[in-house]
């Protein structure tokens, strides 16, 4: 299943943080595109820096869960630590989309609940994939369109 994937950063050495996670992503799963890294200004009540975001897409027949357990594993070797909620970080690994599945669990909401209103999220998955299809809110390029 294609799984999508976003990377963000914005403390310590955010770059370096990126290739390492993508690095790992790699030694895990099939990955079959990674987006530049994109330079963007946080989206948070929290003031902090800049973030670098960037979208890997990669197959997996992984479940769902331990997909996501993978992303944790690599946030946790790349010391990340849950400060508060939307706070700034080391690297931070969501999973968007992941083939058709449906979820609204707390522990994994798929696809991700804010994915369409995040232009963070949308520019570099769509430089990678401009005809992608968010399944909740429907072509990507359009939601970019409709964006402030
Ligand atoms: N969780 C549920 N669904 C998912 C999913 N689809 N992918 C659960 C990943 N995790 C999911 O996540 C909190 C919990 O969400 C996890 O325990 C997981 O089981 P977290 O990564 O610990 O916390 P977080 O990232 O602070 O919260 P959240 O809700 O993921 O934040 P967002 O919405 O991802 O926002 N501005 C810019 N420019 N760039 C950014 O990357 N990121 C955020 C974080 C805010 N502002 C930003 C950026
Ligand atoms: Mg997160």
């Amino acid at each position: 299943m294609k799984a999508v994937i976003s990377l963000g950063a914005n403390i310590g050495d955010p770059k370096a943080q990126m290739d390492i996670a993508v690095a790992l992503l790699r030694e895990a799963l099939e990955v079959t595109a990674v987006s530049e890294y994109f330079s963007t200004k946080p989206v948070s009540d929290i003031e902090q820096p800049d973030y670098l975001n960037a979208i890997c897409i990669a197959e997996s027949e992984l479940p769902a869960l331990d997909l996501l357990a993978v992303l944790h594993g690599i946030e946790k070797s790349l010391g990340r630590e849950r400060l508060e909620r939307w706070g700034p970080r080391t690297i931070d690994l969501d999973l968007i989309q992941y083939g058709s599945l449906l979820s609204s669990a707390d522990e994994l909401t798929l696809p991700h609940p804010r994915a369409h209103e995040r232009r963070f999220v949308l520019e570099p998955w769509h430089s990678i994939d401009p005809e992608a299809i968010l399944l909740t809110h429907g072509k990507i390029s359009e939601l970019l369109e409709q964006l402030p």
